[in-house]
């Protein structure tokens, strides 16, 4: 197992404190989708989604790295072979636990984005409307995460590497978001095995070569222990 690219979601953070986005108690269930995570929504209110992203920015920041992604960094360190996380998760826990090959494809709640201009900065605890850019002063600033109906970012390294797995695992994803729903039957057509691990079966299961269910905290360390006694 050279290359091992691996695709996490919300489900990997649910353990660390930070909602999911589709469990029945999920982040969606209080918002609207088309509200809060929209270029239209943005542009319509402001301030509510400025709220919805302090609230979670505000999570975030006391959240802490749970044992699933301490395993995922201790695989990077002992793995003999490239190891590459393409998160959907906005928050930094990844970092926290200590990987460093992380590509947040759905962006960062830690960042901030001028609509403007482009200019990217570290984000303050709080955003709002009347924020002015700090590079070309426009009250244009935004969350530097990836709404629908925008290009998530990395894809010219995504593509790559899905091609060049030979494992490509899953963890904590509900498969319904594209275009990292479909990863797994990318990677598996490029010849990659594919491994899926879950609380539950997703949208994508039937993509996946061997599921594993269960806790992340619990059934990732088990994963990596495996994967690197094997090594
Ligand atoms: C794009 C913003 C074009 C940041 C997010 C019809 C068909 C195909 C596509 C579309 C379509 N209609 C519209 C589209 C496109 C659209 C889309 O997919 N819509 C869906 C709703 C159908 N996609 C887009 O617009 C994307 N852009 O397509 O651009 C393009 C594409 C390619 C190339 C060129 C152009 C942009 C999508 C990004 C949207 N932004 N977030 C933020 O606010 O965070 S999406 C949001 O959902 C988050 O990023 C989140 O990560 C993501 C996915 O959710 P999950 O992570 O899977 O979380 P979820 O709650 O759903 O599931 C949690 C899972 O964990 C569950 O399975 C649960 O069982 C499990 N779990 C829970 N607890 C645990 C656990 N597992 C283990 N242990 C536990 N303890």
């Amino acid at each position: 197992m050279k290359k091992i690219v691996i695709l996490t979601g919300a489900g990997i953070s649910a353990e660390s404190g930070l909602g999911t986005f589709r469990d029945e108690d999920g982040l969606w269930a209080q918002h609207a989708i088309e509200d809060v995570a929209t270029p239209e929504g943005f542009a319509r209110d402001a301030h509510l989604v400025h709220d919805f992203y302090n609230a979670r920015r505000a999570n975030a920041a006391q959240a802490q790295p749970n044992a699933a992604h301490h395993a995922l960094a201790r695989l990077e360190a002992e793995h003999p072979g490239e190891v590459f996380i393409i998160t959907q998760n906005v928050d930094a826990l990844h970092e926290m636990a200590g990987s460093r090959n992380v590509l947040h494809m759905h962006g960062q709640l830690d960042r901030a984005l001028c609509g403007a201009c482009g200019h990217r900065w570290d984000a303050p605890a709080v955003m709002r409307p009347e924020d002015a850019c700090p590079a070309c002063r426009v009250r244009a600033t935004r969350p530097d995460v990836v709404w629908f109906g925008e290009i998530p970012y990395g894809m010219e390294r995504i593509d790559p590497a899905l091609s060049e797995a030979d494992l490509f695992a899953a963890i904590g994803t509900s498969g319904q978001v594209f275009p990292a729903a479909a990863y797994g039957q990318h990677a598996r057509r490029m010849g990659a095995h594919t491994v899926e691990l879950n609380l539950e079966d997703s949208a994508a299961s039937r993509d996946f070569d061997d599921c594993l269910r269960g806790k992340a905290t619990e059934i990732v360390p088990l994963w990596v222990e495996g994967l690197l006694s094997r090594a």
